[in-house]
């Protein structure tokens, strides 16, 4: 009679010895664990892999950047920098008076995924952007003080000390009407209908010549801005004198620019690209306004601001 160990496998017997089986599968344990531990370890070095060459990246783009601003530092040498972020903000109104009165200058333009230009640069502007630098090399910060310096030295800054301030005053004017839209359209947000409501709403504020109204105050937008402004500007399509000047071109600015259309702008929402986020709004509430939009198309009219508008430099 055959034994019933005679016909099981060796494997199988080994397996069956009680003593055998435990040994065998801490054997197994181990080879797994090990394996365990080996793909862990390659996993981890593939991630320690992914992290240096993401780093090397970053590292060489930097270089890059740091290479590209050294350049454009030495082209620029001897011609004003216009240094921003990439889209319109506080540095257009110099860049179109440099436009406007063919006034050379460098764009330089700074995308959100970049680093700031070198510290040196921006600390006249505690760090951050807009900043000029003037063609014998000193930074200039804050943007009411470039548009000063640009207005002035382009020949925008009107024609005596009275012109100037009046002129200027009108920056302070557009940084509330700017500042009331940014708080009701904080920076990255989309307008809701109700922001819209309050800030176009020409029911809001309704004290459009001699002294404010304190108890609308609160109500100011568009309309009693653009109003108020109404009564301060010359008819012949110039804001302040007989010339265009850093008045018009906020205006202009604020009122009257859009943004190109196409692929160029396709990180701008289409509404973005307007002003106040709004042209259709911006218009109806200029409608009562002529002495405004006429000052809008004779900017619009210069031939140089046109050129540099088709090519401006696409939203980043
Ligand atoms: N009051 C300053 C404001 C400057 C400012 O806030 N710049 C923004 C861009 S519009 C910036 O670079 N921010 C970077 C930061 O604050 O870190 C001016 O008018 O120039």
């Amino acid at each position: 009679m055959a034994s019933s160990s005679s016909s099981s496998s060796p494997l199988a017997s080994l397996l069956a010895t009680p003593f055998v089986a435990p040994a065998v599968f801490a054997g197994a344990a181990v080879a797994v664990g090990a394996l365990a531990r080996s793909r862990q370890q390659s996993a981890t070095a593939a991630q320690a892999a992914a992290a240096a060459a993401e780093k090397a990246a970053a590292a060489a783009k930097a270089e890059e950047h740091k290479k590209a601003q050294a350049a454009a530092a030495d082209a620029a040498r001897g011609k004003l920098r216009l240094i921003y972020w990439g889209g319109r903000g506080l540095m257009e109104p110099a860049r179109m008076m440099c436009a406007l009165s063919g006034t050379p200058f460098t764009d330089e333009r700074h995308s959100w995924g970049n680093a700031m230009p070198e510290g040196a640069v921006v600390e006249a502007n505690l760090g951050r952007m807009p900043v000029c630098v003037t063609p014998s090399g000193v930074s200039i910060g804050q943007s009411p003080a470039i548009w000063h310096y640009v207005a002035e030295s382009t020949g925008m800054l009107g024609a005596n000390a009275t012109e100037a301030a009046t002129i200027f005053a009108f920056a302070s004017h557009f940084k509330e009407l700017t500042d009331a839209f940014t708080a009701l359209v904080p920076y990255g947000t989309e307008p809701t209908a109700a922001a819209f409501a309050a800030f176009f709403d020409e029911k809001a504020a309704l004290d459009f010549s001699g002294s404010a109204d304190m108890a609308s105050r609160s109500k100011r937008g568009f309309c009693w801005y653009a109003n108020r402004m109404e009564g301060l500007v010359g008819k012949d399509g110039f804001a302040v004198g007989n010339k265009t000047s850093l008045a018009d071109i906020l205006i202009f600015r604020y009122f009257g620019d859009v943004m190109r259309a196409g692929p160029e702008n396709e990180k701008a929402r289409p509404a973005q690209r307007e002003p106040f986020e709004s042209l259709a709004r911006v218009a109806k509430a200029l409608e009562k306004c002529p002495k405004l939009r006429a000052i809008i198309e004779k900017v619009r009219g210069n031939a140089k601001l046109a050129a540099y508008l088709a090519s401006r430099p696409a939203f980043v």
